[in-house]
């Protein structure tokens, strides 16, 4: 273990959750508190579907699907063929075992149970011993403005798989919402070590945490040093539609454009090999080293270098 104390992850997609599944991996089992976006949470067929907070639950609990990228193992899929037959909606797909999930969670959110408090019990009961703490347990909702109009984040990143131009990002209820308090209470304890921002989409995984008020406060109120990881290298994506999203934003597509993105809020940057030129441009100091995440073990060593390169910043 590398760096004494606790340790924050800010966490969405699937990148994100193989960064926390490093980190989980590499701290003692209770240190790691991953505070995840809730910004693609939905309403969907009656049933609240929090994929970030859901990715890193299963991902951590060793239940995600590793070639979806999102829901369960070893799933089946008799719901969705029942609804099928039915002519219901399945253009966003909920395995049998994931269903379960949403049911008991829509369940628990109509008896008055706050998303952060429902989420706490499922992780315990799925052995996790890291906190998997949603941004807020008030609604934030990501509405993408596209050329087209203004489209809910899955219909846009599912149901027309991310094509739409995007003009701008609107983070519905983020000013109203205040931060969980598993997130604050994280984000306050003694002996934080590091803050590590994972390679997550910065646009759609990351602004939609920072964008709430109380959380971001947080944040630049915390004593630990924040460490963000590049989730470009080599000016493209790693994976989904960071660079593309970056394009049609008139940023610049690299890394670059990822630390300027953060701005003062980072007091550290990491960057792959690809990039290592960009490392002296930058407004803050770099760790340069492979980023790309395909095994366990690549994401074990990716933690334990952000932990070091953090500990070297306190
Ligand atoms: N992503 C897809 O591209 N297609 C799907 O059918 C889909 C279903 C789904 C169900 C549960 C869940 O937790 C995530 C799911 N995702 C699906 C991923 C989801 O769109 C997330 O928002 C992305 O992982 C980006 O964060």
């Amino acid at each position: 273990m590398s760096a004494a104390g606790r340790v924050v992850a800010l966490s969405g997609g699937i990148g994100g959750a193989k960064l926390a599944l490093g980190l989980y991996r590499e701290l003692p089992p209770d240190a790691l508190s991953v505070v995840c976006n809730t910004g693609d949470d939905f309403r969907h067929l009656g049933l609240h579907v929090s994929p970030d907070v859901d990715t890193v639950l299963y991902t951590l609990a060793g239940l995600a699907n590793r070639e979806l990228g999102w829901g369960r193992a070893d799933e089946t899929w008799s719901f969705m063929e029942a609804l099928e037959r039915l002519g219901g909606e399945t253009w966003f797909r909920l395995g049998d075992g994931d269903l379960a999930l949403h049911v008991e969670r829509t369940r628990r959110l109509a008896a008055g149970e706050r998303l952060g408090a429902i989420m706490d019990g499922v992780r315990r009961r799925l052995g996790v011993a890291a906190d998997v703490v949603p941004a807020s347990d008030d609604p934030v909702r990501t509405l993408v403005h596209t050329a087209d109009g203004v489209l809910p984040f899955q219909e846009y990143f599912v149901k027309l798989a991310c094509s739409p131009v995007v003009t701008r990002f609107e983070f519905a209820g983020a000013d109203a919402a205040r931060p969980a308090p598993g997130a604050l209470h994280a984000l306050a304890a003694d002996g934080l070590s590091a803050l590590v921002i994972c390679p997550s989409n910065p646009f759609i995984s990351v602004d939609p945490m920072l964008a709430i008020p109380g959380l971001r406060d947080a944040l630049t109120a915390c004593r630990a040093p924040v460490v963000a990881v590049s989730p470009i290298v080599g000016g493209r994506a790693v994976k989904g539609p960071t660079a593309k999203m970056m394009r049609e934003l008139g940023l610049e597509v690299s890394a670059a454009g990822v630390a300027a993105h953060y701005g003062d809020l980072i007091d550290g940057f990491v960057l792959d090999d690809a990039d290592a030129a960009l490392a002296d441009t930058l407004h803050v100091p770099c760790l340069v080293r492979p980023t790309l995440m395909r095994s366990d073990a690549d994401k074990r060593a990716l933690a334990a270098a952000v932990l070091e390169f953090a500990a070297g910043l306190r």
